[in-house]
């Protein structure tokens, strides 16, 4: 299974399982050499989890393999080889070459083997290091996920009005045939808003099961939903928002050919702040618009701009009332005009006798006086 034996050949295998380690990192590098022996390295890094649930991920962090041949095309040395458990057997899923870091991989399932084959020369540092995990939430790591044996998460208002979806292993290929859900859940007046930043679903339109594609399914259901359509292939500002406060985004996969996923930022929004954020007629979208739309024409106001129209609207009105029940107000509620003030004071003077109203006019006159 891993090629036939090498003369000169310099091989370890070293067995990582679950149960002793969860995540830990592999190295196997090799910097100038002068000796001549042994002139080919392979190092074979087997990983088992004792859960069937678990899968190992493979981050890379360094990788200088460089190729011989043509961009892209590995020889049969300075190469690694992905093996993944296929049918009961042991099968090469991949085999990486070059200087460019690969993206993650993610396992089919509780198994992988990675087998580093390299050969000594004077010239060159060659090698890898990546991190290893095993883990049951697909490399999927926001979101509640109730059930390790099932790719389903679930984000609440009541945790995070906003954040972050991916698919699984993303930025990496996601695995084949899974099938992810992605649960919302806001508030009673709340709608879900989905933008996407990246989007590689594997497939051709119409992204059905006649396609052979994989797909991304938006719902305001539990079950299908007839508005929306199925989506694949590369998109770009996707944005998608329930028309209640619930939604569903689910990625389904075939057995056949990848894509490296998606990633999206999520937020909660209310349909009160947009009603007033859009007032009656403004010609934007209403809360009952259709999913999905281009960027060009998004009928929203991002989560931070509703709060802001929000809050200044709230403080316009608050203004607004505190002008209605100030000194200001009071005021024109007794006397708005000099007639007014003018009968006033001679209602008050014809209720008092004589020697009153000289008493009132001395101290008057005198209060005059002092303060010209
Ligand atoms: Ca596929």
């Amino acid at each position: 299974m891993c090629g036939k034996p090498l003369d000169n050949s310099d091989v370890r295998n070293e067995t990582f399982k679950s149960s002793w380690t969860r995540n830990g990192s592999i190295a196997p590098s090799h910097s100038k050499h002068s000796g001549l022996f042994p002139s080919v390295v392979i190092r074979r890094y087997e990983f088992t989890g004792e859960d069937t649930a678990e899968r190992i991920q493979i981050v890379f962090s360094e990788f200088r393999l460089p190729s011989k041949l043509e961009p892209n095309e590995c020889g049969e040395m300075d190469i690694l080889l992905i093996y993944f458990k296929v049918d009961g057997r042991d099968e090469v899923v991949e085999t990486l070459c070059g200087d460019t870091l690969p993206k993650p991989i993610l396992s089919n399932g509780p198994w992988l083997m990675l087998e580093f084959r390299s050969t000594y020369n004077n010239t060159e540092n060659k090698g890898f290091t990546a991190d290893f995990s095993f883990v049951t939430n697909y490399g999927v790591t926001t979101g509640y996920q109730p059930n390790k044996t099932d790719c389903t998460f679930h984000y609440f208002k009541n945790a995070s009005s906003q954040g972050w979806i991916q698919s699984p292993n993303f930025p990496g290929a996601y695995p084949r045939n899974i099938r992810c859900n992605y649960f919302f859940y806001g508030d009673p007046l709340d709608y879900v808003l989905i933008r996407f930043t990246y989007f590689d679903i594997e497939g051709i339109l119409p992204c059905d099961e006649n396609s052979a594609s994989d797909t991304v399914e938006f719902s305001n259901f539990l079950t299908r939903d007839r508005k929306f359509g199925l989506y694949c292939g590369a998109r770009r500002d996707l944005i998608v928002r329930s028309d209640g406060r619930f939604f569903r985004v689910t990625l389904a996969t075939n057995d056949r050919l990848d894509g490296t996923g998606f990633r999206a930022l999520y937020a909660f929004e209310s349909t009160i702040a947009a009603s007033m954020a859009q007032g009656p007629g403004s010609g934007v979208g209403g809360v009952g618009l259709v999913g999905v739309v281009g960027a060009a024409g998004v009928p929203y106001l991002s989560h931070h701009q509703y709060h802001q129209v929000v809050t200044t609207e709230r403080s316009a009105a608050t203004l607004s009332k505190m002008g209605k029940s100030g000194a200001g107000s009071r005021r024109k509620e007794i006397c708005s005009n000099a007639a007014c003030w003018f009968w006033l004071v001679f209602v008050a003077a014809s209720a008092l006798n004589r020697s009153q109203l000289a008493m009132v006019t001395t101290t008057a006159m005198a209060t005059w006086l002092l303060i010209i």
